[in-house]
């Protein structure tokens, strides 16, 4: 995998450079910080600017669900990172990760065609698949792990298979999948492969270097970071892709996030790289701490050599990062242990600067059939933390201080 470093190499800025200054604005008014442009339509001084536009002389900016500067600014901040500052890769920003999932899986699976996806997948996104896709046509089926040798031939005996959708690491158990095996085998069949980033982000982990397709995220997390926005983003080098399908379902399914929303997450995302070490430092330390804990059964952590596959993590990643998944082995210690937490907060999402924990099963993961749960590893004692940037030691000193019985 292409480093930070290397992408300096080889003559571009590194990510830390990109993410502050890539695809800012700076307009006439000399602001330095990107204006938020709230608006909702654009004037044009006169017929000529508007005949130019139409003849796609001009890219202009006509009404804001088309598009609008801080939306493109952030795009393309985004689409710097995930590419590695290749210039084919381009991004549209959403109003929600589950909108960017949507026209990502709209726009390469049509009615007849099938996905494959692994086992464990976030609820809302296994539910999209297994609940919503299939009453406009599209089928779905299961591989655990997406295993080479099942994936091959789950591709068999589904030639209509157009997407291998993919989340690594997985919501909520942790559980890691080979993106450049899958893709090898994926395009042999003529499929394409989204991969669902958000756990990661591009600091950690750049799918498109490793082949894939496409790249979705829920910016609600770590790219924002702070906790303030619901939003999301799809990533390609697939220019056809992008044109004709992504900036044609933003446009006419009308998913599109505001510009103030636009504005603080392109602020959050110029911290993205400092926050990933932080967050793969302090995730380290309480994943150890968790793995020696008496009260806890199994702790889930790709930077642990107890996961299984520590090894593919290492490879595929350039940290491990914050969240962690543990089992207290039944529903009763799980909430118990969970109302005692004083710093940590009882809460779903992840990625914020501060601790975020939640229950799975009752919580993220409910809307997800209890034998699919089952299935999946999400046991009614699993837990998953999002670590924050406090400071490990305050962190690690309120979870003990709750594991006691
Ligand atoms: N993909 C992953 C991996 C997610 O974790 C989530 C949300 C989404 C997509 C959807 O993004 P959204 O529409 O919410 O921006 N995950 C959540 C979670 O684990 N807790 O709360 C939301």
């Amino acid at each position: 995998m292409m480093t930070g470093a290397e992408m300096g190499d080889k003559g571009r800025r590194r990510m830390a450079t990109e993410a502050i200054h890539a695809g800012e604005v700076h307009d006439a008014s000399g602001a330095h910080i990107s204006p938020i442009y709230q608006t909702s339509t654009f004037t044009f001084a006169d017929m000529a600017a508007v005949e130019a536009r139409a003849a796609g002389e001009s890219d202009a900016y006509m009404y804001s669900r088309g598009g609008n500067p801080g939306r493109t600014a952030l795009a393309s901040k985004l689409a710097a990172l995930e590419g590695g500052g290749a210039a084919d890769v381009s991004a549209e920003i959403f109003a929600s990760g589950m909108s960017a999932i949507s026209a990502a899986l709209m726009g390469l699976a049509k009615a007849g065609d099938h996905i494959v996806t692994q086992q464990v997948l976030y609820g809302s996104a296994d539910h999209l698949i297994s609940d919503v896709l299939t009453g406009f046509g599209v089928s779905n089926s299961r591989v655990a792990g997406l295993v080479p040798d099942a994936l091959e031939r789950e591709l068999e005996q589904h030639p209509e298979t157009t997407v291998v959708y993919l989340e690594t690491p997985a919501n909520p158990t942790m559980a890691v999948i080979d993106i450049a095996a899958t893709v090898e085998i994926a395009h042999a069949a003529g499929a394409r492969v989204v991969v669902d980033n958000t756990f990661a982000t591009p600091v950690l982990q750049r799918p498109l270097d490793l082949g894939a397709d496409v790249v979705v995220h829920s910016t609600t997390k770590f790219i924002n970071g702070h906790g303030t926005v619901i939003g999301g983003a799809v990533i390609s080098n697939d220019e056809a892709l992008m044109t004709d399908e992504i900036a044609s379902l933003i446009r006419y399914t009308g998913g599109v996030p505001s510009p103030f929303d636009c504005w603080l997450t392109n602020l959050g995302l110029k911290t993205l790289p400092l926050r990933m070490r932080q967050h793969s430092s302090n995730g380290m330390a309480v994943a150890q701490f968790l793995e020696g804990h008496p009260a806890v059964a199994a702790t889930s952590y790709p930077g642990l050599a107890s996961h299984p596959q520590h090894d593919l993590a290492s490879r595929q990643m350039d940290g491990f990062g914050a969240l962690i998944a543990f089992d207290l082995g039944s529903y009763e210690a799980a909430s118990r242990f969970l109302e005692r937490l004083e710093l940590c907060s009882l809460a779903v999402s992840l990625g914020n600067v501060d601790t975020l924990i939640e229950h799975p099963a009752s919580m993220t993961h409910a809307v997800v059939p209890p034998e699919e749960r089952e299935a999946s590893g999400i046991t009614d004692g699993l837990i998953r933390i999002s670590v924050g940037l406090e400071d490990a030691a305050d962190i690690i000193a309120d979870l003990d201080q709750a594991l006691r019985v």
